[in-house]
């Protein structure tokens, strides 16, 4: 690790304790695909137990602080000085099926503010992490966003909407406007790697509607700390509940914004 603060090399250290497990439940998968159960509840399972073993160990080192994970809710909620946020599978329809992308996300933040994150695919054992002030890393390398200032020669990534969604065609009518102005678009499905792939300069920005905050804690100061810019796309009344997120590498940032939210020409 090229940075190291006590709380970087915890959460690091978690996610590689977290993972040993992760990765022997998705090399079953393949198993599970061909039988008749399928492996959906198999996933969940693997879900859990790797929150139980970020929860245990987060509870271990700072019994007093908050917690909010994906699956089991919030721990010591009156605590939003210190609060961990976590998502112990973000990419569960990747790891599902079996495709390496997906992740453990861990962010801190102090009183409302994320100070750190980690963001890990034990599969590709890409850490990506970063501290506020002092920059972002994927394993021992600084990254930066990329230097792309011209949306046309722009390669985005996206996700969703998701099978629930009440406004998929608004979702769809913005995936198709942006991709007519831009080099290309992407879904790789998980909302964490995508901010960390921004953050690494691989996309030059990425948006999404109706996240959940796990997906991006982690994320939002990895990015920052990679020059890049992350805000949402218009004014969110739901914040802090759904997120509607759009993050690049700050050049193409307004661009992107007016692309997405421009009304179509009827
Ligand atoms: P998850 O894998 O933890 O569910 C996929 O587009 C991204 O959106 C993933 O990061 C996924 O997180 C997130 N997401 C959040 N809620 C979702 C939902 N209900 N269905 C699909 N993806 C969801
Ligand atoms: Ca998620």
């Amino acid at each position: 690790m090229r940075l190291s603060s006590p709380k970087i090399n915890l959460i690091t250290k978690l996610c590689m304790k977290a993972s040993r497990s992760l990765i022997r439940d998705f090399g079953e998968i393949e198993n599970l695909q061909v039988s008749s159960k399928g492996p959906g509840d198999f996933v969940s399972s693997a879900d859990k137990r790797t929150e139980k073993i970020l929860i245990d160990e987060l509870q271990k080192a700072h019994p007093d602080h908050g917690i909010v994970s994906e699956e089991y809710g919030i721990i010591n909620g009156s605590n939003i000085s210190n609060r961990w946020i976590i998502d112990p599978i973000d990419g569960t329809m990747n790891f599902l099926n079996g495709i390496p992308q997906f992740a453990i996300s861990i962010g801190y933040e102090e009183n409302s503010e994320i100070k750190c994150g980690v963001i890990f695919n034990p599969i590709s054992n890409e850490m990506f992490y970063a501290e506020k002030g002092c920059g972002a890393y994927l394993n021992n390398s600084r990254i930066r966003v990329s230097n792309k200032k011209k949306i046309k020669d722009a390669l985005i990534v996206t996700g969703g909407p998701k099978y629930s969604s009440k406004i998929k065609d608004k979702i769809f009518s913005e995936y198709i406007r942006v991709s007519k102005n831009v080099s290309n678009v992407r879904k790789l499905g998980s909302a964490a790697l995508d901010l960390a792939f921004v953050a690494a300069g691989r996309f030059d920005a990425y948006w999404q509607r109706e996240l959940n905050y796990w997906d991006i804690a982690a994320g939002v100061i990895i990015l920052r700390e990679s020059g890049g810019f992350v805000d949402f796309i218009e004014d969110d009344k739901n914040f802090p509940l759904k997120k509607n997120i759009l993050a690049s590498n700050s050049n193409i940032h307004e661009e992107l914004r007016e692309l997405i939210t421009k009304k179509d020409i009827e």
